[in-house]
């Protein structure tokens, strides 16, 4: 047992992708710069750092052409490793972006056939990450977008997607998978504009759904602060729907290309509230990091990247703990909380009857900064 407090366990229910730990740190101007590593070594790098399970692309496992003979003893020797590992396989998806032919989109393509096959795939895909009881399937539409708008109505493009969702929750329900879809938003890249923007857009999205009970999101935090949004705000909307399904955490500097940096690197601040809220709320689900190290790295240092992610989210969820016991935070949220409760609507002759003295509620102050520069000390470790 490890006497580092911060060190990972089981229960921290920590995740990566293969292509996470796996990422060899080529970039759009930069080769390849580690060795390709095998699943089944990704799965025991994995073990060594501390963390609880391990997701793929179909593909990250099983290379598009493999032969079926090839497929089974790739499946075989990785369920082996796992195995041995004591690795989980909790979450799967499907690449729909590296592979020309989805270079107009998979689900929302113009060409039909590019949307039947990349159902298709889907489809195989689900039944490989069955193969090892993964219960999350995520699904990252890269490709469904446009640089131009004339290539087709985005109605058209949120119409073909609804199609495919609503086929693959009956695929779902006709082979009792029993996963729960999770749709994970971006803004942009590689797509100029990516359809489903933002968590909100799915969530809106998944209404329209005809199994609308299968289907959550997995939101992202470099994908939400791209557009410089509030990613514990768009988690938190997520999670009063009953539709946080997931969780891909990472960072991110807001207005750049997606970074996938090291968990609570760039937005330790930002990541404090994020954490807090998953803590505070009970969140069960993975904490998965869709991450990979610097290109300055060998697999040392995308070690050191691993346990960085999961020691930062450790550190935070201490701090989430010394902030909700801290006496002078709970007494001004004490007060704040007397607000909250100190007006009750009631009927409606009952509210145009009442006279507010406005400024007599404007006048009081609300110590948030006093709140906030406590949060702060809490978070320095100077209280
Ligand atoms: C990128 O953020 C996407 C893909 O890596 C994958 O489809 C998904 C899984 O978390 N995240
Ligand atoms: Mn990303
Ligand atoms: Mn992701």
């Amino acid at each position: 047992m490890s006497s580092d407090r911060y060190a990972p366990r089981p229960e921290d229910k920590f995740t990566f992708g293969l292509w996470t730990v796996g990422n060899r740190g080529a970039d759009p101007f930069g080769a390849q710069v580690r060795e390709k590593l095998q699943p089944t070594e990704i799965v025991r790098m994995l073990a060594e750092v501390g963390a609880y399970g391990v997701n793929f692309h179909d593909n990250d496992l099983v290379p598009i052409d493999a032969t079926a003979s090839e497929r089974g003893s790739i499946v075989s020797d990785f369920k082996k490793a796992c195995d041995d590992n004591n690795i989980k396989v909790p979450m799967a998806t499907v690449n729909l972006f590296y592979e020309p032919i989805f270079r107009d989109g998979a689900f929302t393509a113009n060409d039909a056939r590019v949307r039947a096959y990349a159902i298709q795939k889907t489809m195989r895909a689900m039944d490989l990450a069955k193969e090892f009881d993964a219960e999350i399937f995520v699904l990252w539409g890269g490709r469904e977008g446009a640089e131009t708008d004339g290539c087709r109505r985005p109605d058209e493009g949120i119409k073909r997607l609804r199609e495919a969702l609503n086929y693959l929750c009956e695929y779902n329900i006709k082979c009792n998978y029993n996963y729960k879809f999770a749709m994970e938003a971006k803004p942009n890249e590689p797509r100029a504009d990516i359809y489903m923007a933002t968590t909100a857009a799915y969530l809106a999205f998944i209404e329209t759904l005809d199994h609308k009970e299968m289907v959550g999101v997995n939101p992202e935090v470099a994908h939400e602060q791209m557009s410089g949004l509030n990613m514990t705000h768009a988690v938190a909307q997520a999670w009063e729907a009953g539709k946080l399904f997931h969780i891909d955490l990472n960072d991110q500097y807001p207005g750049r290309y997606d970074q996938d940096l090291r968990f609570a690197s760039v937005s330790p601040r930002q990541m404090f509230w994020l954490v807090k809220f998953l803590e505070d709320v009970g969140y069960s689900g993975m904490r998965h990091f869709d991450a990979h190290a610097y290109r300055t790295e060998d697999y040392g240092g995308v070690k050191d990247f691993a346990r960085g992610c999961m020691r930062s989210y450790l550190i935070l969820k201490d701090k989430a703990k010394r902030f909700n016991e801290h006496k002078e935070i709970q007494q001004i949220l004490a007060e704040i909380e007397a607000m909250n409760d100190n007006f009750h609507l009631g009927d409606f002759d009952n509210l145009l009857a009442q006279n507010f003295d406005r400024n007599e509620i404007a006048s009081k102050g609300l110590k948030y900064e006093r709140l906030d520069q406590l949060t702060m000390d809490v978070l320095f470790g100077v209280d």
